[in-house]
């Protein structure tokens, strides 16, 4: 099959996501910087294909999201995917750069925000990712806040996520969250969960039991000419997460080894990241691992709702 690349903006679809859009099946996005800046390879190329894989078990299709020499991929065919988990000195994108990428004719991974940009370009409205980004510990001196932060803000996807990445404040991400208008959707728990454990110790603000519930809590603020995302925050299975009294220790240890090093801007994450990688013997991995593959089944169920 010959894929069409637009001669103003170069985009160009998967097969399966072009056939996705034909029969108006359900589609999930997914991002690719947690291929290759959040984990490192083989585990990454793993988890991206049981990922992709889990939402087609549940009748929807994937769509994984990249920037390729320039063009903008809407769902990667699998040797693009493999290459791309291998590749070096790929862009981090974000809203800033992403089409400077393009422009560039670069290779990058879409972050968060530059996935749900892609993504709503594309009419794809549920987005599976593992952590968002947020307001950094520290921020009042660093300035640090993701982007991520603000394009839930703008840009109407509904973000399935397992918390923010609990390297942050999360008590100021959820204050700056409140203030852009963004709601923050516990799946089924009455503890606000933090990437790796299943409890931050905040409560939940928002609470949902179904992707259906969801799916029509967002039908609602369209109906109201509300614009922007949604954040969903779905708790670690139980049998894969990692307590949170345990965790800090590490996130500590990994702050203060960025601190030495000097780590700034959009190093930060990354750094963190693989920090905590090796300071757990790649323990945090598998339960990275594991809380995306739950928020792609819930993605992928929040899509099927949509669609119905
Ligand atoms: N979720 C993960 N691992 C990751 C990320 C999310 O499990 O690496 C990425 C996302 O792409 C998110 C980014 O947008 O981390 C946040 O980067 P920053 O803090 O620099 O905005
Ligand atoms: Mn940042």
């Amino acid at each position: 099959m010959t894929r069409s690349i637009s001669p103003l903006l170069p985009i160009t679809y998967s097969s399966e996501v072009s056939a996705a859009k034909q029969r108006g099946a359900p589609i999930v996005a997914l991002e690719s910087t947690i291929i290759t800046h959040g984990m490192p390879y083989p585990g990454n190329l793993e988890m991206a294909r049981s990922v992709e894989d889990i939402v087609r078990q549940q009748g929807a299709v994937p769509a994984t999201i990249a920037v390729i020499k320039g063009v903008l991929h809407i769902g990667l065919e699998p040797a693009e995917l493999e290459a791309l988990a291998q590749m070096e000195h790929v862009m981090k994108l974000s809203r800033a750069d992403l089409a400077f990428a393009i422009a560039e004719r670069r290779n990058g991974a879409t972050t968060v925000a530059a996935t749900m940009i892609a993504a709503y370009r594309a009419g794809i409205h549920v987005f599976a990712t593992g952590g968002i980004g947020g307001v950094h510990r520290g921020a009042e001196e660093s300035f640090d806040i993701s982007a991520d932060l603000e394009e839930l803000a703008r840009t109407a996807v509904i973000v399935v996520s397992a918390g923010p990445k609990a390297i942050l404040d999360i008590p100021k991400t959820l204050e700056v969250l409140e203030t852009r208008g963004v709601p923050v959707v516990t799946y089924d728990s009455e503890d606000f969960p933090a990437f790796w454990s299943r409890s931050s110790g905040l409560k939940s603000l928002l609470n949902l039991q179904s992707p259906a519930a969801i799916a029509n809590f967002q039908k609602m603020r369209d109906q109201l000419g509300i614009d922007g995302g949604m954040l969903i925050a779905n708790p670690v299975p139980e049998a894969d997460e990692i307590p949170r009294e345990e965790m800090e220790i590490y996130i500590s240890r990994a702050l203060a080894n960025a601190e030495r090093d000097e780590i700034a801007g959009k190093a930060v994450t990354p750094y963190l990241l693989d920090n905590i990688f090796h300071l757990t013997g790649g323990r945090s991995l598998k339960t990275n691992i594991a809380l995306v593959e739950n928020n792609a089944r819930l993605a992928a169920e929040i899509a099927v709702a949509m669609n119905g």
